[in-house]
């Protein structure tokens, strides 16, 4: 099943970025380390190119991504043009107190209280944008909660004469073309829960997890990948942690499994784990998408024509 996830809400929040982005010197984009190009907006992309604004990619909550990863992440954005990459934790003020300059670079014209930096934050859902803004401004202004869509209208603070920030509640887009990317999104819990299947979303990232972190399942459940495939693992958390539906003759409790193994995920019990690197996405983008095959007139399994 293919994610969409774009709530009412999000199409307003996007005119209001779109009004905002003419009254800003610099897009903070905020990312998630483990995921940053499945979670690129292409709305904030388009946005900012519109109106040729730099761009101040933040990769959020570095602390539960790989740092081998999230090193070849920081390379690959900072060869892209008018973009400056960095790695963070928005909870750390240690971490934040870098972006001012950083921003600043990319807008060294405005340096002063007659031409304050002017920075909007933006991102998808839950990636930690209003965490950042409340670090940034040392004392709590905005909601955070880890839920996607806390923020539902945008938030201007005058940090100080020379720099402004604006919040801006997490946007997805209408149409999110790649599948793995809903996916990937779904579990780190950027889409809302009554878009998915949690099952569904346990299982891809099983697979993830068997073919890449195989070490940091074993660690954790303590059970023997040998011959599981990715729904094999989550019967085998079920198993492990006692998940069985009552009155039902010890089915598994799937959905209950699912949601053991994705918390374990998002909170960073599992371990430091990324879900795409430069080299996965580049391999996915070159894959030929699947096209249906059907049965031609001779019998013979042909693809449709273009
Ligand atoms: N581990 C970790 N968690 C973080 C970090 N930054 C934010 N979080 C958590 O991520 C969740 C979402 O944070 P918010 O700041 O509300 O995210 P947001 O981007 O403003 O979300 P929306 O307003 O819904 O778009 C919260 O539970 C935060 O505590 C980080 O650097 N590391
Ligand atoms: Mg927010």
């Amino acid at each position: 099943m293919a994610i969409q996830w774009f709530p009412g809400h999000m199409t307003t929040a996007r005119k209001k970025a779109a009004e905002t982005m003419a009254q800003i010197d610099v897009v903070v984009e905020v990312l998630d380390a483990r995921l940053p190009e499945a979670g690129s907006n292409p709305m904030i992309h388009e946005l900012r190119h519109f109106r040729q604004r730099p761009c101040l990619k933040v990769l959020n909550k570095v602390d539960l991504a790989d740092p081998e990863t999230t090193r070849a992440w920081i390379d690959y954005y900072n060869r892209q043009p008018d973009v400056i990459a960095v790695a963070i934790s928005a909870k750390k003020p240690g971490d934040v107190a870098k972006l001012a300059a950083l921003a600043q670079k990319l807008a060294p014209h405005r340096n002063d209280a007659f031409k304050p930096l002017r920075l909007m934050i933006m991102g998808i859902p839950n990636v930690g944008k209003s965490t950042l803004m409340n670090t940034w401004v040392k004392r709590r202004v905005a909601a955070v909660g880890d839920e996607p869509a806390v923020t539902k209208s945008q938030q201007r603070i005058n940090l100080s004469p020379r720099l402004i920030l604006v919040d801006t509640p997490g946007m997805t887009w209408p149409k999110i073309e790649h599948d793995s990317d809903g996916f990937m999104l779904a579990a780190s819990h950027a889409i809302g829960r009554n878009a998915v299947i949690d099952e569904e979303i346990a299982i891809f990232l099983a697979g993830i997890l068997l073919e890449r972190y195989p070490g940091l399942l074993k660690a954790r459940y303590g059970f023997s990948l040998d011959g599981l495939d990715a729904t094999g693992v989550l019967e085998a958390v079920a198993k492990k942690r006692g998940c069985i539906l009552k009155g039902r003759g010890g089915e598994l409790d799937l959905e209950k499994a699912a949601m053991i193994l994705l918390t374990d995920y998002r909170s960073g019990t599992l371990g430091r784990i990324s879900l795409e690197t430069p080299a996965t996405r580049q391999a996915m983008l070159a894959a030929p998408t699947e096209r249906p095959i059907r049965k031609s007139d001779s019998g013979q399994d042909t693809a449709p024509e273009q």
